[in-house]
Protein backbone atom coordinates (compact mmCIF):
# COMPACT_ATOMS: atom_id res chain seq x y z
CA UNK A 1 0.00 0.00 0.00
CA UNK A 2 0.89 3.53 -0.64
CA UNK A 3 1.68 5.85 2.24
CA UNK A 4 0.26 8.17 0.95
CA UNK A 5 -3.57 6.28 0.67
CA UNK A 6 -3.63 5.88 4.43
CA UNK A 7 -6.71 7.67 5.78
CA UNK A 8 -8.66 7.53 2.50
CA UNK A 9 -11.35 4.98 3.64
CA UNK A 10 -12.56 6.80 6.79
CA UNK A 11 -13.29 10.68 6.10
CA UNK A 12 -10.90 12.74 7.72
CA UNK A 13 -13.21 15.25 9.91
CA UNK A 14 -11.81 19.21 9.75
CA UNK A 15 -12.32 21.76 11.59
CA UNK A 16 -11.51 25.30 9.39
CA UNK A 17 -10.10 28.39 11.38
CA UNK A 18 -10.77 31.37 8.94
CA UNK A 19 -8.16 34.51 10.31
CA UNK A 20 -8.52 38.30 8.87
CA UNK A 21 -5.67 39.45 10.12
CA UNK A 22 -6.18 43.43 9.65
CA UNK A 23 -4.50 45.06 6.31
CA UNK A 24 -2.98 41.71 5.36
CA UNK A 25 -6.00 40.05 3.01
CA UNK A 26 -7.59 41.91 0.29
CA UNK A 27 -10.41 38.95 -0.09
CA UNK A 28 -13.64 39.29 2.82
CA UNK A 29 -13.45 36.83 5.64
CA UNK A 30 -16.77 34.89 4.28
CA UNK A 31 -15.09 34.41 0.67
CA UNK A 32 -11.62 33.16 2.53
CA UNK A 33 -13.74 30.76 4.07
CA UNK A 34 -15.41 29.71 1.27
CA UNK A 35 -11.82 29.55 -0.37
CA UNK A 36 -10.94 27.37 2.23
CA UNK A 37 -14.09 24.94 2.71
CA UNK A 38 -13.39 24.22 -1.37
CA UNK A 39 -9.94 23.82 -1.03
CA UNK A 40 -10.57 20.89 2.15
CA UNK A 41 -13.07 19.18 -0.04
CA UNK A 42 -10.49 19.00 -2.79
CA UNK A 43 -8.83 17.41 -0.25
CA UNK A 44 -10.66 14.53 -0.32
CA UNK A 45 -11.63 15.42 4.03
CA UNK A 46 -14.71 16.24 5.06
CA UNK A 47 -15.54 20.07 6.92
CA UNK A 48 -17.48 19.94 10.24
CA UNK A 49 -17.14 23.39 11.21
CA UNK A 50 -15.76 26.22 10.39
CA UNK A 51 -14.81 29.49 12.44
CA UNK A 52 -13.77 33.14 11.43
CA UNK A 53 -11.92 35.10 14.12
CA UNK A 54 -10.78 38.61 12.86
CA UNK A 55 -7.39 39.78 14.51
CA UNK A 56 -5.35 43.29 14.91
CA UNK A 57 -2.00 41.18 14.38
CA UNK A 58 -0.98 36.97 14.94
CA UNK A 59 0.66 36.11 17.89
CA UNK A 60 4.46 35.13 17.26
CA UNK A 61 3.65 31.78 19.58
CA UNK A 62 -0.35 30.69 18.66
CA UNK A 63 -0.93 33.13 16.34
CA UNK A 64 -4.71 33.82 17.10
CA UNK A 65 -4.13 34.15 20.88
CA UNK A 66 -3.96 31.57 23.96
CA UNK A 67 -7.44 31.46 24.17
CA UNK A 68 -8.93 31.23 21.34
CA UNK A 69 -6.87 28.12 20.51
CA UNK A 70 -7.89 26.77 23.69
CA UNK A 71 -11.42 27.08 22.39
CA UNK A 72 -10.47 25.52 19.29
CA UNK A 73 -9.08 22.79 21.10
CA UNK A 74 -12.50 22.67 23.28
CA UNK A 75 -14.79 22.06 20.16
CA UNK A 76 -12.07 19.96 18.63
CA UNK A 77 -12.13 17.57 21.35
CA UNK A 78 -16.25 17.80 21.54
CA UNK A 79 -16.75 17.27 17.63
CA UNK A 80 -13.74 14.15 17.13
CA UNK A 81 -12.44 16.44 14.59
CA UNK A 82 -9.04 14.64 13.07
CA UNK A 83 -7.57 18.25 11.84
CA UNK A 84 -7.78 21.62 12.31
CA UNK A 85 -7.05 23.83 9.09
CA UNK A 86 -5.74 27.37 8.87
CA UNK A 87 -6.32 29.87 6.80
CA UNK A 88 -3.03 31.67 7.03
CA UNK A 89 0.27 30.32 7.41
CA UNK A 90 1.96 29.33 10.07
CA UNK A 91 5.39 29.41 11.20
CA UNK A 92 6.87 26.21 13.13
CA UNK A 93 6.60 27.13 16.70
CA UNK A 94 3.17 28.54 15.87
CA UNK A 95 2.26 24.98 14.66
CA UNK A 96 3.94 23.35 17.55
CA UNK A 97 2.02 25.33 20.58
CA UNK A 98 -0.92 24.65 18.79
CA UNK A 99 -0.85 21.07 18.31
CA UNK A 100 1.09 20.79 22.06
CA UNK A 101 -2.73 22.39 22.45
CA UNK A 102 -5.29 21.46 20.09
CA UNK A 103 -4.85 17.64 20.49
CA UNK A 104 -6.02 17.32 16.48
CA UNK A 105 -3.86 17.63 13.95
CA UNK A 106 -3.16 21.38 12.76
CA UNK A 107 -2.24 22.55 9.36
CA UNK A 108 -2.11 25.65 7.70
CA UNK A 109 -3.00 26.30 4.05
CA UNK A 110 -0.24 25.96 2.07
CA UNK A 111 0.39 22.25 3.28
CA UNK A 112 -3.82 21.56 2.32
CA UNK A 113 -2.72 23.23 -1.36
CA UNK A 114 0.58 20.85 -1.24
CA UNK A 115 -1.64 18.01 -0.29
CA UNK A 116 -4.33 18.40 -3.07
CA UNK A 117 -1.52 19.00 -5.45
CA UNK A 118 0.58 15.63 -3.78
CA UNK A 119 -2.85 13.77 -4.39
CA UNK A 120 -3.57 14.60 -8.32
CA UNK A 121 0.19 14.59 -9.47
CA UNK A 122 0.03 12.24 -12.01
CA UNK A 123 3.05 12.49 -14.92
CA UNK A 124 7.29 12.09 -13.73
CA UNK A 125 7.39 15.72 -13.70
CA UNK A 126 3.94 16.91 -11.84
CA UNK A 127 5.24 14.06 -8.71
CA UNK A 128 8.57 15.90 -9.14
CA UNK A 129 7.37 19.47 -8.93
CA UNK A 130 4.97 18.72 -5.74
CA UNK A 131 8.35 16.74 -4.02
CA UNK A 132 10.31 19.67 -4.25
CA UNK A 133 7.41 22.39 -3.17
CA UNK A 134 6.68 19.96 -0.18
CA UNK A 135 10.97 20.09 0.42
CA UNK A 136 11.29 23.47 0.16
CA UNK A 137 8.50 24.04 2.53
CA UNK A 138 9.34 21.53 5.51
CA UNK A 139 13.25 22.31 4.88
CA UNK A 140 13.09 25.55 7.42
CA UNK A 141 10.86 23.85 9.45
CA UNK A 142 12.89 20.89 10.57
CA UNK A 143 14.07 22.88 13.70
CA UNK A 144 13.25 21.90 17.27
CA UNK A 145 11.45 18.91 17.34
CA UNK A 146 10.53 18.26 14.29
CA UNK A 147 6.42 17.79 14.48
CA UNK A 148 6.13 17.05 10.98
CA UNK A 149 8.20 13.66 11.16
CA UNK A 150 6.19 12.06 13.69
CA UNK A 151 2.83 12.32 12.41
CA UNK A 152 1.84 9.03 11.77
CA UNK A 153 -2.02 9.63 11.52
CA UNK A 154 -2.51 9.98 7.68
CA UNK A 155 -4.57 12.25 5.75
CA UNK A 156 -3.65 15.87 4.94
CA UNK A 157 -0.54 16.95 5.38
CA UNK A 158 1.21 13.63 5.39
CA UNK A 159 0.52 12.53 2.02
CA UNK A 160 2.53 13.40 -1.30
CA UNK A 161 4.61 11.35 -3.61
CA UNK A 162 7.84 12.54 -1.49
CA UNK A 163 6.46 11.67 1.93
CA UNK A 164 8.57 8.26 2.67
CA UNK A 165 11.56 10.64 2.23
CA UNK A 166 10.40 13.13 4.89
CA UNK A 167 12.07 11.05 7.38
CA UNK A 168 15.15 12.05 6.62
CA UNK A 169 17.23 14.30 7.81
CA UNK A 170 17.64 18.05 6.90
CA UNK A 171 21.18 17.19 4.68
CA UNK A 172 19.38 14.23 2.78
CA UNK A 173 16.54 16.84 2.24
CA UNK A 174 19.06 19.21 1.13
CA UNK A 175 21.06 16.79 -1.58
CA UNK A 176 17.34 15.73 -2.83
CA UNK A 177 15.97 19.09 -3.53
CA UNK A 178 19.26 19.86 -5.87
CA UNK A 179 18.73 16.12 -7.71
CA UNK A 180 14.95 16.90 -8.17
CA UNK A 181 15.95 20.80 -9.39
CA UNK A 182 18.00 18.75 -12.17
CA UNK A 183 15.65 15.98 -12.85
CA UNK A 184 13.12 19.32 -13.10
CA UNK A 185 16.20 21.01 -15.48
CA UNK A 186 16.73 18.00 -17.90
CA UNK A 187 12.79 17.76 -18.70
CA UNK A 188 12.62 21.26 -19.30
CA UNK A 189 15.48 20.57 -21.49
CA UNK A 190 13.36 18.25 -23.07
CA UNK A 191 10.79 20.13 -22.98
CA UNK A 192 12.06 22.96 -24.51
CA UNK A 193 13.19 20.70 -27.74
CA UNK A 194 9.87 19.55 -28.07
CA UNK A 195 8.68 23.02 -28.23
CA UNK A 196 11.11 24.17 -30.96
CA UNK A 197 10.19 20.74 -32.84
CA UNK A 198 6.30 22.12 -32.76
CA UNK A 199 7.55 25.96 -33.86
CA UNK A 200 9.00 24.18 -36.54
CA UNK A 201 5.23 23.22 -37.28
CA UNK A 202 4.08 26.60 -37.49
CA UNK A 203 1.87 26.88 -34.90
CA UNK A 204 1.38 29.88 -32.75
CA UNK A 205 0.63 28.95 -28.88
CA UNK A 206 -1.93 29.93 -27.25
CA UNK A 207 -1.83 29.53 -23.50
CA UNK A 208 -5.25 28.65 -21.47
CA UNK A 209 -4.78 30.30 -18.13
CA UNK A 210 -7.24 30.97 -15.48
CA UNK A 211 -8.04 30.52 -11.86
CA UNK A 212 -8.86 27.34 -11.08
CA UNK A 213 -12.22 25.72 -11.48
CA UNK A 214 -13.09 28.22 -14.25
CA UNK A 215 -13.30 25.63 -17.37
CA UNK A 216 -9.88 26.06 -18.56
CA UNK A 217 -10.23 22.05 -19.13
CA UNK A 218 -13.84 21.68 -20.21
CA UNK A 219 -12.76 24.80 -22.68
CA UNK A 220 -10.09 22.82 -24.14
CA UNK A 221 -12.46 19.64 -24.63
CA UNK A 222 -14.98 21.66 -26.62
CA UNK A 223 -12.23 23.57 -28.61
CA UNK A 224 -10.47 20.38 -29.69
CA UNK A 225 -11.85 17.45 -28.10
CA UNK A 226 -9.28 16.50 -25.99
CA UNK A 227 -10.16 14.36 -22.78
CA UNK A 228 -9.48 16.95 -19.91
CA UNK A 229 -10.13 15.62 -16.66
CA UNK A 230 -12.92 17.91 -16.21
CA UNK A 231 -14.53 17.88 -12.14
CA UNK A 232 -16.38 20.32 -9.75
CA UNK A 233 -13.04 20.65 -7.50
CA UNK A 234 -9.70 22.54 -7.42
CA UNK A 235 -6.77 21.82 -9.10
CA UNK A 236 -8.46 19.41 -11.28
CA UNK A 237 -5.98 19.67 -13.87
CA UNK A 238 -1.99 19.41 -12.83
CA UNK A 239 -0.15 18.17 -15.81
CA UNK A 240 -0.48 20.22 -19.23
CA UNK A 241 -1.50 19.44 -22.28
CA UNK A 242 -1.39 20.57 -25.80
CA UNK A 243 -3.82 20.06 -28.66
CA UNK A 244 -3.64 20.91 -32.32
CA UNK A 245 -6.30 23.15 -34.19
CA UNK A 246 -6.80 25.63 -36.89
CA UNK A 247 -8.45 28.81 -36.11
CA UNK A 248 -11.46 30.06 -38.38
CA UNK A 249 -8.26 32.44 -40.19
CA UNK A 250 -6.84 29.65 -40.93
CA UNK A 251 -4.37 29.89 -38.28
CA UNK A 252 -2.49 26.67 -37.17
CA UNK A 253 -2.40 27.14 -32.66
CA UNK A 254 -1.90 24.61 -30.53
CA UNK A 255 -3.82 24.96 -27.39
CA UNK A 256 -2.60 24.35 -23.68
CA UNK A 257 -3.93 23.67 -20.58
CA UNK A 258 -2.74 23.91 -17.62
CA UNK A 259 -2.98 24.17 -13.73
CA UNK A 260 -4.96 26.59 -12.63
CA UNK A 261 -4.44 29.99 -10.73
CA UNK A 262 -5.49 30.45 -6.89
CA UNK A 263 -5.22 33.90 -5.01
CA UNK A 264 -1.71 33.69 -2.29
CA UNK A 265 -0.68 30.61 -4.57
CA UNK A 266 2.26 29.37 -2.23
CA UNK A 267 5.49 30.69 -3.46
CA UNK A 268 7.05 27.26 -3.56
CA UNK A 269 4.36 26.15 -5.75
CA UNK A 270 5.28 28.62 -8.33
CA UNK A 271 8.77 28.13 -8.55
CA UNK A 272 8.38 23.91 -8.24
CA UNK A 273 6.06 24.39 -11.67
CA UNK A 274 7.64 27.63 -13.39
CA UNK A 275 8.74 24.40 -15.54
CA UNK A 276 5.22 23.42 -16.28
CA UNK A 277 4.37 26.96 -16.91
CA UNK A 278 6.83 27.85 -19.25
CA UNK A 279 4.08 27.06 -21.93
CA UNK A 280 2.05 30.34 -20.20
CA UNK A 281 5.50 32.30 -20.71
CA UNK A 282 6.34 31.40 -24.00
CA UNK A 283 2.99 31.45 -25.58
CA UNK A 284 2.38 34.15 -28.33
CA UNK A 285 -1.45 35.56 -26.44
CA UNK A 286 -3.30 33.95 -23.34
CA UNK A 287 -6.51 33.28 -23.31
CA UNK A 288 -7.71 33.63 -19.85
CA UNK A 289 -10.56 31.64 -19.15
CA UNK A 290 -12.83 33.33 -15.93
CA UNK A 291 -15.85 32.08 -14.18
CA UNK A 292 -18.24 34.95 -14.39
CA UNK A 293 -20.57 33.31 -12.26
CA UNK A 294 -18.72 33.04 -9.34
CA UNK A 295 -18.90 35.76 -6.56
CA UNK A 296 -15.64 37.01 -6.75
CA UNK A 297 -14.91 37.43 -10.73
CA UNK A 298 -12.86 41.06 -9.53
CA UNK A 299 -11.04 38.96 -6.85
CA UNK A 300 -9.94 36.28 -9.52
CA UNK A 301 -8.69 38.14 -12.09
CA UNK A 302 -6.62 40.18 -9.84
CA UNK A 303 -5.23 36.39 -8.32
CA UNK A 304 -4.27 35.47 -12.15
CA UNK A 305 -2.61 38.22 -13.02
CA UNK A 306 -0.49 38.44 -9.76
CA UNK A 307 0.70 34.72 -10.57
CA UNK A 308 0.72 36.00 -14.10
CA UNK A 309 3.46 38.86 -13.21
CA UNK A 310 5.01 36.69 -10.88
CA UNK A 311 5.71 33.90 -14.16
CA UNK A 312 6.51 37.58 -16.24
CA UNK A 313 3.66 36.64 -18.45
CA UNK A 314 2.08 39.60 -17.52
CA UNK A 315 2.28 41.62 -20.48
CA UNK A 316 1.42 39.27 -23.08
CA UNK A 317 -1.25 39.82 -25.62
CA UNK A 318 -4.27 38.46 -24.17
CA UNK A 319 -8.43 37.60 -24.83
CA UNK A 320 -10.77 36.78 -21.87
CA UNK A 321 -13.06 34.20 -21.67
CA UNK A 322 -16.28 35.31 -19.67
CA UNK A 323 -17.06 31.42 -19.01
CA UNK A 324 -20.39 30.18 -17.65
CA UNK A 325 -22.81 32.79 -18.28
CA UNK A 326 -25.30 29.79 -18.91
CA UNK A 327 -25.42 30.43 -15.06
CA UNK A 328 -25.76 34.28 -15.27
CA UNK A 329 -29.40 35.20 -14.99
CA UNK A 330 -29.04 39.04 -15.60
CA UNK A 331 -27.60 41.05 -18.81
CA UNK A 332 -26.54 43.70 -16.67
CA UNK A 333 -23.45 41.66 -14.81
CA UNK A 334 -22.63 40.09 -18.29
CA UNK A 335 -22.47 44.14 -19.53
CA UNK A 336 -20.22 45.36 -16.87
CA UNK A 337 -17.75 42.64 -17.00
CA UNK A 338 -17.63 43.47 -20.80
CA UNK A 339 -16.84 46.77 -19.79
CA UNK A 340 -14.79 46.07 -17.19
CA UNK A 341 -12.66 43.36 -18.72
CA UNK A 342 -10.87 44.24 -21.66
CA UNK A 343 -11.04 42.23 -24.50
CA UNK A 344 -13.67 39.85 -23.57
CA UNK A 345 -16.16 37.42 -25.02
CA UNK A 346 -19.18 35.44 -22.86
CA UNK A 347 -19.36 32.11 -23.73
CA UNK A 348 -20.60 28.83 -21.92
CA UNK A 349 -17.92 26.33 -22.51
CA UNK A 350 -20.20 23.92 -21.00
CA UNK A 351 -23.13 24.58 -23.53
CA UNK A 352 -20.73 25.74 -26.38
CA UNK A 353 -22.39 29.42 -26.30
CA UNK A 354 -20.42 31.93 -28.66
CA UNK A 355 -17.19 29.18 -28.55
CA UNK A 356 -17.54 30.57 -33.02
CA UNK A 357 -17.51 33.91 -31.73
CA UNK A 358 -14.34 33.49 -29.09
CA UNK A 359 -12.52 31.65 -32.13
CA UNK A 360 -12.98 34.54 -34.48
CA UNK A 361 -11.70 36.74 -32.01
CA UNK A 362 -8.66 34.84 -31.12
CA UNK A 363 -7.96 34.73 -35.21
CA UNK A 364 -8.16 38.25 -35.19
CA UNK A 365 -5.97 39.20 -32.35
CA UNK A 366 -3.94 36.52 -33.79
CA UNK A 367 -3.52 38.31 -37.22
CA UNK A 368 -3.14 41.22 -35.74
CA UNK A 369 -0.05 40.45 -33.57
CA UNK A 370 2.36 38.25 -36.03
CA UNK A 371 3.12 39.46 -39.39
CA UNK A 372 5.16 36.70 -42.15
CA UNK A 373 8.87 37.82 -43.00
CA UNK A 374 11.82 36.22 -45.07
CA UNK A 375 14.84 36.30 -43.40
CA UNK A 376 18.08 35.79 -44.39
CA UNK A 377 20.68 35.63 -41.51
CA UNK A 378 24.22 35.65 -42.42
CA UNK A 379 26.80 33.75 -40.10
CA UNK A 380 27.94 36.32 -37.49
CA UNK A 381 24.50 36.55 -36.78
CA UNK A 382 23.44 33.06 -36.07
CA UNK A 383 22.84 33.28 -32.43
CA UNK A 384 18.80 35.75 -33.90
CA UNK A 385 18.12 31.89 -35.09
CA UNK A 386 17.29 30.68 -31.90
CA UNK A 387 15.11 34.51 -30.86
CA UNK A 388 13.35 33.81 -34.00
CA UNK A 389 12.67 30.00 -33.36
CA UNK A 390 11.58 31.11 -29.15
CA UNK A 391 9.06 34.01 -30.45
CA UNK A 392 8.21 32.96 -33.72
CA UNK A 393 6.77 30.19 -36.16
CA UNK A 394 9.18 28.70 -38.56
CA UNK A 395 7.38 28.14 -41.90
CA UNK A 396 10.47 26.94 -43.76
CA UNK A 397 14.38 27.01 -43.05
CA UNK A 398 17.65 25.95 -45.35
CA UNK A 399 21.04 26.58 -45.80
CA UNK A 400 21.72 29.25 -48.31
CA UNK A 401 25.52 29.30 -49.12
CA UNK A 402 26.70 30.11 -45.49
CA UNK A 403 23.48 31.72 -44.48
CA UNK A 404 20.19 30.30 -43.19
CA UNK A 405 17.04 31.10 -44.97
CA UNK A 406 13.66 31.38 -42.84
CA UNK A 407 10.16 32.06 -43.71
CA UNK A 408 8.43 32.82 -40.67
CA UNK A 409 5.84 34.37 -39.02
CA UNK A 410 6.60 36.87 -36.22
CA UNK A 411 5.55 38.97 -33.70
CA UNK A 412 5.35 42.88 -35.50
CA UNK A 413 7.70 43.75 -32.59
CA UNK A 414 10.29 41.10 -33.15
CA UNK A 415 9.89 41.51 -37.13
CA UNK A 416 10.65 45.12 -36.81
CA UNK A 417 13.91 44.38 -33.98
CA UNK A 418 15.06 41.52 -36.45
CA UNK A 419 15.12 43.59 -39.94
CA UNK A 420 17.11 45.93 -37.75
CA UNK A 421 19.32 44.06 -36.80
CA UNK A 422 19.91 42.06 -39.86
CA UNK A 423 20.84 45.82 -41.87
CA UNK A 424 23.48 46.46 -39.33
CA UNK A 425 26.97 45.84 -40.65
N1 LIG B 1 -22.50 25.81 -15.77
C1 LIG B 1 -21.30 25.74 -16.31
N2 LIG B 1 -20.35 24.99 -15.73
C2 LIG B 1 -19.13 24.94 -16.32
C3 LIG B 1 -18.82 25.66 -17.50
N3 LIG B 1 -17.53 25.42 -17.81
C4 LIG B 1 -17.06 24.57 -16.87
N4 LIG B 1 -18.01 24.29 -15.97
C5 LIG B 1 -17.89 23.40 -14.78
O1 LIG B 1 -16.92 23.94 -13.91
C6 LIG B 1 -16.20 22.89 -13.25
C7 LIG B 1 -14.72 23.05 -13.48
O2 LIG B 1 -14.41 22.87 -14.84
P1 LIG B 1 -12.96 22.49 -15.34
O3 LIG B 1 -12.98 22.56 -16.83
O4 LIG B 1 -12.47 21.25 -14.69
O5 LIG B 1 -12.16 23.74 -14.76
P2 LIG B 1 -10.60 24.02 -14.80
O6 LIG B 1 -10.44 25.50 -14.99
O7 LIG B 1 -9.94 23.16 -15.79
O8 LIG B 1 -10.19 23.63 -13.31
P3 LIG B 1 -8.80 23.08 -12.69
O9 LIG B 1 -8.14 22.18 -13.68
O10 LIG B 1 -9.27 22.36 -11.48
O11 LIG B 1 -8.00 24.29 -12.37
C8 LIG B 1 -16.76 21.58 -13.81
O12 LIG B 1 -17.73 21.12 -12.93
C9 LIG B 1 -17.39 22.02 -15.14
O13 LIG B 1 -18.45 21.18 -15.56
C10 LIG B 1 -19.86 26.46 -18.10
O14 LIG B 1 -19.71 27.11 -19.13
N5 LIG B 1 -21.07 26.47 -17.45
MG1 LIG C 1 -8.54 21.71 -15.55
Amino acid sequence: MKMWDTGRDKKEKAILVAVDIEGENSWKIEDSVRELRELTLSSGAGVIKDIACHRVKPTASFFIGKGKAEEISNLAQELEADTVIFSEDLSSTQQRNLEEIITAKTIDRTQLILDIFAQRARSMEGKIQVELAQLEYLLPRLTGKGIFLSRLGGGIGTRGPGEKKLEVDRRRIKTRISRLKKELNTLSRRRWSLRRHRKEGAFATVAIVGYTNAGKSTLINRLTGAHQDVRHTLFSTLDSVARKFTLPHKQKVLFSDTVGFLHRLPHHLIEAFKATLEEVKEADILLHVLDASSACVYEQNEAVHEVLRELEADRKPMLVALNKIDLIKDDFSIKRYLKDFKNSVPISALKGTNVELLLEQLSVRLDDLMAEAELVIPQDKMHLVDLVYREGQVFKSEYRGDKVYLQVRLPHRIKAMLENLLQKK
